[in-house]
């Protein structure tokens, strides 16, 4: 067993100013996210991803397991691959295998089986959630590996918009090919497959709304 060891905490604190201006930034900056699905060719140089994906690794996690695994592809064979499996998947979900209901709440998003991104984003980020842990041949639980690979992800896309970066989240149902193609171990299930890169020059995206503040934020 591990026992508890403790350090002093690094924590500078911020004039009161400051903290509104900086955090009101980070609003407006995260404000402009958007999911892109039109991606140019161009690689991503390898620093910036290793960047965010660093990002991501300082998430907080069940008992600290971090139990995450970040694939990043940019192998065009690979990539391929993974499109086709993708679509194979798509058109069942499109052709009968999404309700009616699902289909109507999609159509403002305008997507489809076709799936060029994950052929045309430089880089594919795969994220894998691990079930459980293994120590000298043995499996071991992990605990809230949704909610924390759920947080990794979401520091993941902020990083990835504030380096300038867009992405995709993309959820192709089932996923299981992605373990198979990447040759995962059994303990680590697909948990969001992430189209990363540059938009193309007449890159549209839905026109949406978000809710407001007060849609969504209850004070008591
Ligand atoms: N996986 C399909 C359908 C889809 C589902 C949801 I929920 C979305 O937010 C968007 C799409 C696809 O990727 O097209």
């Amino acid at each position: 067993m591990t026992e508890a060891r403790f350090e002093p905490l690094e924590f500078e604190p911020i004039p009161e100013a400051e903290m509104l201006a900086r955090a009101t930034s980070f609003e407006r900056d995260l404000s402009r996210r958007r999911s892109v699905r039109h991606f140019k060719t161009d690689p991503v140089p390898r620093a910036l991803l290793e960047s965010v994906l660093k990002c991501a690794g300082h998430a907080p996690s069940g008992a600290h397991q971090q139990p995450w695994t970040f694939v990043v592809v940019s192998h065009p064979e690979t990539k391929r691959r993974i499109r086709a499996a993708a679509e194979a998947e798509e058109q069942e979900n499109y052709g009968g295998r999404m309700a009616p209901e699902w289909i109507d709440v999609l159509r403002p998003l305008g997507t489809d089986a076709h799936k060029p991104c994950l052929e045309d984003a430089p880089a594919l980020i795969v994220v894998f959630r691990q079930a459980y842990g293994e120590a000298g041949g043995k499996k071991f639980k992990h605990y809230y590996t949704q909610e924390s690979v759920g947080i990794a992800v979401g520091f993941l896309l902020a990083a990835l918009h504030r380096a300038g970066l867009c992405s995709l989240t993309h959820t192709p149902s089932p996923m299981g090919f992605l373990e198979k193609i990447l040759e995962r171990p059994p303990a680590e299930r697909a948990f969001v497959l992430i189209p990363v890169g540059y938009p193309t020059d007449k890159c549209e995206v839905p026109a949406l709304d978000r809710k407001a503040l007060d849609e969504f934020c209850v004070w008591r």
